[in-house]
């Protein structure tokens, strides 16, 4: 198990990486974002994945510096990017409970705006509806501040929590992202299908782009396009990679 000492380590020796995954349009097929996940290259034991860290991080606060180097890095990668002439696209970072609860949240996202010179649309922050329904009226007031910002803003893992419709109709939110434990078998389960399709309609009627993220193989990306998903996130498409695979095999010139 890991410590606490190994999180400050790792941060203090820059042994934190981001990988990009591809976001795909389902019409065009193109890539229209990145999201950026964050991977622990241990000089020992080689990569770490989130799964082993992500909860201490998140007990012990280490995700406020960690999620605070996660925002810089994605947006200074993102105009690094842009200034070397590759087709401008949103980048999406994942915020974690801890961070959206912090009074500065709208302060740290101002900063790695400012310091990066990234444009705020080209900023979407993915949070989860967990999150968002323990202190409601503040979550509220955040969201509608990030969003003065100019950033996009995704509810990520939506339908695994409460879901409320009410807090979707009051919230500032861009998109939805439909979990991969109802995608996965989408193809085969009537339930999941079910779901899928009444979130995907949901989404539309309240005006969000709808995100299918988890999409593994052909059968469940057609049924996707046909019953009208956006956009769609998963091996099947392409693994999240390191920055510069993912400019060479996801951004035109
Ligand atoms: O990339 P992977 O599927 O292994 O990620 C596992 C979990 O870690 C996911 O729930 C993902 O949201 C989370 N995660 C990955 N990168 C970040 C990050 O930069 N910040 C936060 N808060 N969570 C992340
Ligand atoms: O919780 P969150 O939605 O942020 O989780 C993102 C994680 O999901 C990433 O760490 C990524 O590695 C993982 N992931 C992305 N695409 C797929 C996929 O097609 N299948 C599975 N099993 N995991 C995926
Ligand atoms: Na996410
Ligand atoms: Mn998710």
């Amino acid at each position: 198990l890991e410590t606490l000492n190994s999180l400050r380590h790792a941060l203090a020796n820059d042994e934190f990486v981001l990988h990009y995954q591809p976001k795909v349009r389902m019409a065009s097929g193109g890539v229209v974002g990145a999201e950026a996940l964050l991977r622990w290259r241990h000089p020992q034991r080689g990569m770490v994945p989130p799964a082993h860290f992500i909860g201490l991080a998140e007990e012990s606060g280490m995700i406020i510096e960690i999620g605070e180097w996660v925002l810089r890095t994605a947006c200074a990668q993102n105009v690094a990017w842009q200034r070397a002439g590759l087709a401008p696209i949103p980048i999406s970072v994942n915020l974690s409970p801890r961070q959206l609860a912090r009074g500065d949240v709208v302060e740290v996202v101002r900063k790695a705006l400012a310091a990066s010179g990234l444009p705020p649309h080209c900023l979407e922050l993915e949070i989860t509806e967990t999150v968002v329904m323990r202190d409601v009226d503040k979550s509220l007031e955040t969201l509608r501040q990030l969003k003065e910002l100019g950033v996009c803003i995704a509810i990520d893992d939506f339908g695994t929590g409460y879901s409320s419709l009410n807090y979707l109709k009051r919230f500032p939110v861009d998109t939805l992202k439909i979990d991969r434990s109802f995608v996965n078998d989408i193809a085969v389960d009537q339930d999941d299908a079910a779901i899928a399709k009444a979130i995907i309609s949901l989404g539309h009627i309240l005006n969000l782009k709808v995100v299918a993220e988890g999409v593994e193989n052909e059968d469940q990306r057609r049924f996707l396009h046909e019953n009208g998903c956006d956009d769609v996130q998963g091996f099947h498409f392409g693994r999240p990679m390191p920055a510069d695979a993912f400019a060479a095999t996801c951004l035109r010139r």
